[in-house]
This record gives C-alpha cells, structure tokens and sequence, in this order.
C-alpha cells in the first residue's frame, strides 16, 4: 500500500475549494499524498456511493469531507466507509457556516465525524496528517518540525504596528 494515496480530500462542490484547498496546502507541506474530488451528497450520490465503498481497498486512510449548508456528505461518507472522516463545515452566506457545522456535527452513535470548525480547512489537514503520523516517524518528525516552527513565530510581547 506504500504507493497509494492516503487522503481523500472531497467536497460537494467547485465553491468549496477555496476552503478545501487548505486542507491540500498542508498536506503538500507536510510531504503527504491526497487526491481532490467533488462529490456531492445531493448531486451526484451515486459518486458518493462508489467512492465509500472503494475507500478502503484503494489505499485511502483518511477522508477529509467538506460541505456547506445541507451539508450531509461528511456524514454519508462515514456511513459508507470505516476509513475515518474529518469534516470540514463550509461557511455559508445564508447561515455563516452555523448550518454546515450542525448538519456534519450531529451524527448518530455509530458513525462518528471528526468535525472542523467553520471554515477549518487548513486544520482538516493538520488532522489528517496528525492521525497518519501515529504510523509514520518520517511524518511524525514532519509534523513536530511544523508545529515547533509555528510555536517559534510566536512573539513574546506585542507590538504597535
Ligand atoms: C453544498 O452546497 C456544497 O458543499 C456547497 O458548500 C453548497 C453550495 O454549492 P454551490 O451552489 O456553490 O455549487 O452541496
């Protein structure tokens, strides 16, 4: 399985990229392979079904869904597939993401979401690569380096500007 893509970054829509494609930057940062795909609940549910059901035997470790408003394609893909979902709550303009976020949030036990804030794109990859990383001490080593650099740029005292 070395050779296979280990996350799937999906999302229902083109309109979701902008946030989605955070989730991708760290990925690339990080050195971890993904593929981008729109698959929507709603639209086009028979991609949805297709993708959960060869998740598993493609390789794929971590699903990264994003949706916005009826947002139920996080929660569709956890249905169909054991490989784990992160979902990622799009904001919207009608509800300012507040639907997203409760629409991927509240699933049913059995069938968990681990659920971004709104907007999380960037997180979803830092998730994604973090749950990998019990795996991988080259990522791992990725991932403290990444996370101290971070913590390095931090100031100690604030400034006028
Ligand atoms: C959802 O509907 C998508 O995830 C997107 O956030 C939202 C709006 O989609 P578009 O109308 O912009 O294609 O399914």
């Amino acid at each position: 399985m070395a050779d296979m893509v280990k996350v799937g970054i999906i999302m229902g829509s083109q309109s979701d990229w902008p946030t989605m494609r955070e989730a991708a930057a760290l990925l690339d940062e990080l050195g971890v392979s993904y593929e981008t795909k729109i698959v929507s609940a709603h639209r086009t549910p028979d991609r949805l079904w297709d993708y959960g059901k060869t998740a598993v035997e493609r390789g794929l470790q971590v699903i990264i869904a994003g949706a916005g408003g009826a947002a139920h394609l996080p929660g569709m893909m956890a249905s169909k597939t054991r490989v784990p979902v992160v979902g990622v709550p799009i904001q919207t303009r009608a509800l300012s993401g507040v639907d997203s976020l409760y629409s991927i949030l509240q699933m049913p036990r059995g069938y968990p979401v681990a659920t971004m804030a709104i907007g999380g794109g960037a997180n979803a990859g830092l998730m994604a690569a973090q749950m990998l990383a019990v795996a991988d001490a080259g990522l791992a080593e990725r991932v403290d380096a990444w996370r101290a650099a971070l913590t390095a740029s931090i100031a100690e005292e604030p400034k006028d500007d």
